[in-house]
């Protein structure tokens, strides 16, 4: 038991990343499907899914992957205050990383790759060419001194549920 233990746990984030695109990859046909199996332990058997991070877990990480699944991996994680936060998009797609600017603590600065100081300017910028883009390779940082709940997004994916939350504490 202990053994196989281990061996789930590294298997973990394998298969998150494999739930992560299976249902993003569902986008608007699978919604006929009532019984869509890949709930997070919605009732099956799967302990493995404890490490996954799914649920409501937050990573405690200060490093977010992007990835071609339309998705930060981890989609929530905890920070201590003044941290710098790295995304790293890790595959072929490009993304953004995007406050909502009603989402983040009173008194925090807002933030957008691209270096935009509202959420409109960074749409707009989005809008003109792609301004604020994270292209294959690249990574986009921010420091976090203030603290709380920041919801961000990632402009062209959001649509596909690519979201993320950090928590700082
Ligand atoms: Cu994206």
């Amino acid at each position: 038991m202990e053994t196989r233990r281990t061996f789930v746990r590294g298997l973990g984030v394998a298969a998150g990343v494999a739930l992560t695109g299976c249902s993003s990859g569902g986008g608007s046909d699978s919604s006929g499907d009532g019984d869509s199996g890949s709930g997070d332990g919605s009732g099956g058997g799967d302990t493995e899914s404890n490490d996954g991070g799914s649920g409501s877990e937050w990573a405690e990480t200060s490093t977010v992957e992007m990835t071609d699944e339309l998705a930060y991996e981890p989609k929530k994680i905890q920070v201590e205050a003044g941290t710098t936060v790295t995304f790293e998009n890790v595959g072929s797609i490009g993304h953004t990383v995007t406050a909502y600017e009603d989402d983040i603590p009173d008194g925090a600065d807002y933030f957008a790759s691209g270096g935009f100081d509202s959420l409109q300017a960074a749409k707009d910028g989005y809008s003109n060419g792609q301004e604020g883009n994270i292209p294959e390779g690249e990574s986009y940082e921010v420091t976090l001194e203030t603290r709380g709940t920041y919801e961000y997004y990632c402009i062209p994916h959001e649509m596909n549920g690519m979201v993320g939350t950090i928590k700082v504490v």
